[in-house]
């Protein structure tokens, strides 16, 4: 397969790209620290720790999305596994925030999965939790001869149900290869019309195929359930929300949990207190972080509503201040149907990392205090007063340090990255969005 040339990987061109912005981001992280000293907070702790954390980037997001109506296909399109990892190396080379690809399969099956873990390793990227597909047939694979037109582990044939539950058992011997740890299960089955589907029965089926499914991965494998209120089906869907999800967990096992996807609920639902309810029942997974508007958009995460981001995160920084083995597992799962989805990926990776360098800035202290005299003024205050702090310089300081870009969009742009692809790789039409 032929390899891009690029400057994009290159250390000695980031630097170079760096030098004309370093001596004001210097500027900017020594006023910043200054301010935040006078509130007690001392910078390099929080640069420290946003440089430790990590988003992971799936494998089909570098692909160009679409909608049910229709796909339209940029210059370069990865042709398979390979060329995924090397657009993904690109995203973590420039944010230093992405050091791991969340896998699909079959998707993302070769017949030399150890290839694929060297491909990535030579990349310096990792593998997060791997992804079944049961939402869609895949023909001419003969591991997937029966149909999941109307369901998968929920189908009233036992037949295809048990193809369902061998296909994500060989997902996680797939990842096993990878070094992957968890398996992420996302079922589209459901109704479209009252009385096509018995609620009881279907949910009871779910879980006798999710058990065996847990009982078929590795004993330090974890089973992420993700929810989705609807699409495919619009009537409704066997595990529609966290409560589902969380009823289903609690009965397949102890290494089973609640992954939330922040597109897969109604308008206005409070997700942050979906949070706070799963850490509490031990439950929280983690996250596919998105944005949306009017539904699950799949737009890039922080384009609509960063205040709900950062309070998602700041049930996140909580959580870890009671517990410091807290770690739940994060991902981006974005459809880029009209932006270059590297860029898409990159910015996205910087606003959840925003989020986070936000919640750090809590003062929790002081947010206790108001919350226990009643003093709901305040303890809005106190949460925008951290949400209001422009933390661009700790975050452009923490990708600096790592030799990654202090602008990554620009010296994306600037290395030709796209344009070197679009001439190697041939261009693709149509194909599946990749909506999960
Ligand atoms: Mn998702």
């Amino acid at each position: 397969m032929d390899q891009v040339t690029t400057p994009a990987l290159d250390q000695d061109f980031l630097a170079q790209q760096n030098a004309p912005l370093t001596a004001a981001l210097d500027d900017e992280y020594d006023a910043l620290g200054r301010a935040l000293q006078r509130r007690g907070i001392d910078i390099e702790r929080i640069t420290d720790t946003v440089s430790a954390f990590a988003v992971a980037v799936p494998s089909w997001g570098v692909g160009s999305g679409g909608t049910r109506f229709a796909r339209f296909p940029m210059g370069g399109e990865p042709r398979g596994i390979f060329d995924k990892l090397e657009d993904c190396a690109v995203v973590n080379r420039m944010t230093g925030a992405t050091p791991t690809v969340s896998p699909h399969f079959p998707w993302d099956e070769t017949t030399d999965m150890a290839a694929v873990r060297e491909a990535a390793s030579s990349l310096g990227l990792g593998f997060d939790a791997v992804n079944s597909n049961t939402f869609q047939d895949h023909p001419g694979n003969t591991l997937h001869p029966l149909s999941y037109k109307y369901g998968s582990l929920s189908h009233t044939d036992p037949a295809v149900r048990a193809q369902a539950v061998a296909h994500n058992i060989r997902c996680a011997e797939l990842g096993e290869v990878l070094g992957s740890k968890s398996l992420t299960v996302w079922i589209g089955d459901g109704a479209n019309f009252p009385g096509q589907q018995h609620f009881g029965r279907a949910f009871e089926r779910y879980i006798e195929s999710a058990k065996a499914i847990y009982a078929g991965i590795p004993g330090d494998w974890k089973l992420f359930l993700e929810h989705k209120m609807f699409e495919p089906a619009f009537y409704a869907t066997v595990i529609q929300d966290w409560g589902s999800s969380l009823l289903a967990a609690q009965a397949i096992g102890e290494r089973a949990l609640c992954l939330v996807d922040l597109g897969h609920h109604a308008p206005n639902v409070n997700i942050e207190m979906i949070v706070s309810r799963l850490i509490h029942a031990g439950k929280l997974a983690g996250f596919h972080f998105n944005d949306s508007k009017y539904g699950d958009d799949d737009l890039d995460a922080g384009a609509i509503e960063p205040y709900r981001l950062f309070l998602v995160f700041n049930e996140l920084v909580e959580a870890a201040r009671a517990d410091a083995g807290f770690a739940p597992s994060y991902m981006l799962d974005q459809s880029h149907n009209v932006t270059d989805p590297i860029e898409s990926l990159m910015t996205s990776a910087v606003e959840v990392q925003r989020a986070f360098a936000q919640a750090l800035l809590v003062d929790r202290g002081a947010l206790d205090g108001f919350q226990d005299a009643n003093d709901p003024m305040m303890a809005s205050q106190t949460l925008k007063r951290a949400f209001t702090t422009d933390v661009q310089p700790i975050l452009a300081m923490a990708r600096s340090r790592k030799g990654s870009a202090i602008d990554p969009v620009a010296a994306y742009r600037a290395s030709g990255y796209r344009a070197a692809v679009t001439r190697i790789r041939p261009a693709k039409s149509g194909g599946s969005g990749g909506i999960v």
